[in-house]
């Protein structure tokens, strides 16, 4: 006798409801409310094979109402992936247990992100979307052919990043993207019209979106409504219409089981209600084996297409791609060698621009883009051309004026895999998208932020353009690479570091202003050793001048100054104060010797640069908003020249 679909549905429930009650924590109402679309979804249409979690061809789906961790985990188990066991569920929001309270793409193999931060999982499905449209132009419909598919929440559709990520979909014609959307009218302070009156499904149709709606317990009217979002052309969105919690007769429909444990009677109460006899956490075999055998129909879906990448001409190469393995540079490799000979007078958002061109001819993998700052940003090579609806194998992506919704997208196209995603903006709005740079970091994801206009440089735009607390404070974000580069040699070198970088994100802060080149040998990455001896002292060394991108050649002319008057001055240029703090004791103690008066110069604020000056050093920055004026007006207002420095050193010498 084959097991009913509700007893599938119902063992997610189950599980869901025991693990959060064991951990007395989490959040049982979504993964319980959509149970019966996520067992319609994986039994029936979901493209997966549970024992080969990484295809490369597989449907990517993204819980991005991560809160409803348990849907995944259960999902997960049932269909018969090796993890999480049912040991990791019981062990859920325990320490070391991959069942993580949220999802993380780091923990299981099955969990395509990290999700939690609301939106974002949606905003990520469309980068992928893209991905898979491109590498499909690239490579072709035998070796990739699939979906990406989002469950959201009210919270997801609310959040505004849900409008950056929807009109850029909707604009890139993404129609195989499909949204799941759990319409349960609730969220945690309450009913959803607490707080909002939107006609969400006339907000997404007026965005180029496919809509329809089901009822969400209903598995034949699911069925039907996923049915038309494959026959229909645009991205869609099923508002499919949910109790929160359903199965627990006493507060199913109430915010209260968003995110608390059911508590034992109504457990109790849930498991007669949905005549659900096991113990916790033990799945009955017939319910399991329903499970495993719908779930094992990928399998030779699977195995058709090895056969066809084994054949295919392009094989290799897409490997190569999905492996996120770099082909060799002998355009970069020319490129650097040329600085040698002809140092270039460029900002370093120019430099960068050069060292584009060459690496996007280099590496197919890049793609990259602007939010609507290209001719700023100088992102745009000539390699790449404009990605969109009518030429997915474009490789230039117009983000329009979204920064949130370009980072997201770029951690959904590396996420994806077979693509090294680049976007531009002005530093300043980093702060726009700054939650997505974390979930970059969060989730080991290969992205470079090329950020330009970075500090009071950029002149007369004023206070709200001029970046100052923000390379330092994305310095204090863990397992993100933050370089600010010096010249055009230094910029070559830390977009080489930013792309060997397979396990993390890295950003860009780079000069709008024109910038002399410090440095003229190649032979070593020196910028890899996050700071290095650029000048030694001519003189006796009495003092340090540490500095990084545009102030490198302010502490260049104060250490000339300073050497004029026989006090010897080393400068160091320090491009990444991580790769610096990751050098040995020895070196670092040698670059900053304690025995030099240390003098640390960028042009933001000084806060954090004492680790490397000490308390008894000089701290040169700018601790407080910039102002409108030409840049060399505000590098003499806010005393970043060698003549204003030269002054506060012999000061502090004298002391
Ligand atoms: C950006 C962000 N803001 C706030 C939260 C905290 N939070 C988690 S779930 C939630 C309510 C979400 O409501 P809904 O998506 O409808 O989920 P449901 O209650 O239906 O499960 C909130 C505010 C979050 N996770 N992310
Ligand atoms: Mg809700």
């Amino acid at each position: 006798m084959t097991v009913e679909k509700q007893q599938l549905a119902n063992a997610i429930r189950a599980l869901s409801m025991d693990a959060v009650q064991a951990a007395n924590s989490g959040h049982p109402g979504m993964p319980m409310g959509m149970a019966d679309v996520a067992t319609v979804l994986f039994t029936e249409f979901l493209k997966f094979d549970p024992k080969a979690p990484k295809w490369a061809d597989r449907d990517r789906f993204v819980l991005s109402a991560g809160h409803g961790s348990m849907l995944a985990y259960a999902t997960l188990h049932l269909a018969g992936y090796a993890r999480p066991s049912m040991d990791d569920i019981r062990n859920f929001r325990q320490l070391h247990s991959p069942c993580a309270g949220h999802p993380e793409n780091t923990e299981l193999e099955g969990v395509e992100s990290t999700t939690g931060p609301l939106g974002q999982g949606l905003a990520m499905a469309v980068g992928m979307a893209m991905a898979e449209r491109h590498l499909n132009a690239e490579f072709g419909d035998g070796l990739v052919d699939h979906r990406t598919w989002v469950i959201a929440g009210d919270g997801c559709l609310m959040e505004g990043i849900n409008h950056e990520a929807i009109g850029l979909a909707g604009h890139l014609g993404l129609g195989r993207l499909i949204v799941l959307w759990d319409d349960n009218r609730i969220t945690i302070d309450g009913r959803t019209d607490l707080s909002t009156s939107e006609d969400i499904a006339a907000r997404y149709r007026a965005t180029g979106w496919h809509t329809e709606a089901c009822d969400g317990h209903d598995f034949a009217d699911i069925r039907r409504a996923i049915d038309a979002a494959l026959a229909d052309g645009r991205p869609s969105l099923i508002a499919c219409r949910t109790l929160i919690g359903k199965g627990a007769p006493n507060k199913q429909d109430s915010s209260g089981i968003h995110g608390s444990p059911l508590g034992a009677d109504e457990v109790a109460a849930t498991r007669e209600a949905l005549g659900w006899t096991a113990e916790p956490f033990d799945i009955p075999a017939d319910v399991l084996d329903g499970w495993r055998s719908a779930c094992g129909r990928g399998a030779s879906v699977h195995a058709a297409w090895q056969a066809r990448l084994s054949a295919d001409a392009k094989g290799a190469e897409f490997s190569r791609r999905m492996a996120g393995d770099l082909p060799a540079t002998p355009a970069f490799d020319a490129y650097l060698q040329s600085l040698v000979a002809n140092p270039p007078k460029v900002a370093t958002r120019k430099s960068s621009e050069m060292a584009l061109e060459a690496l996007t001819a280099d590496i197919p993998d890049l793609v990259g883009g602007s939010a609507d700052l290209t001719g700023s940003n100088n992102t745009k090579t000539k390699a790449t051309a404009p990605f969109n609806r009518n030429d997915y194998a474009g490789r230039y992506v117009y983000y329009g004026i979204r920064e949130f919704g370009m980072a997201a997208a770029m951690n959904g196209m590396a996420l994806h895999g077979g693509i090294l995603p680049y976007g531009g903006t002005f530093l300043v709005f980093s702060d726009y998208c700054r939650n997505a740079i974390r979930l970059s970091a969060i989730q080991h994801q290969r992205v470079v932020y090329v950020m330009t206009h970075d500090s009071i440089g950029l002149g007369e735009d004023g206070p709200t353009h001029q970046p100052v607390e923000h390379v330092m404070s994305l310095r204090a974000m863990p397992n993100l690479a933050v370089f600010r580069p010096a010249d055009a040699v230094e910029t070559a070198e830390c977009w080489a570091l930013a792309l060997a970088r397979k396990d993390g994100p890295s950003l860009l802060a780079l000069s709008r202003q024109n910038l002399p080149a410090v440095r003229f040998d190649v032979s070593e990455n020196l910028s890899a050793k996050g700071g290095y001896r650029l000048k030694a002292a001519g003189a006796a060394r009495k003092v340090v001048l540490v500095a990084t991108g545009s102030e490198v050649e302010v502490a260049l002319k104060t250490a000339e100054a300073l050497e004029a008057k026989g006090i010897g001055a080393d400068v160091v240029s320090m491009p990444s104060t991580e790769y610096f703090d990751a050098q040995p004791a020895s070196y670092k103690a040698d670059l900053l010797p304690r025995d030099a008066l240390i003098v640390s110069i960028e042009a933001g604020v000084t806060m954090g640069w004492e680790r490397y000056t000490g308390l008894d050093g000089l701290n040169i920055g700018i601790d407080r908003f910039g102002a409108s004026a030409p840049a060399e007006a505000l590098y003499d207002y806010f005393g970043l020249t060698a003549e204003k420095i030269v002054p506060r050193v012999l000061e502090r010498l004298s002391n």
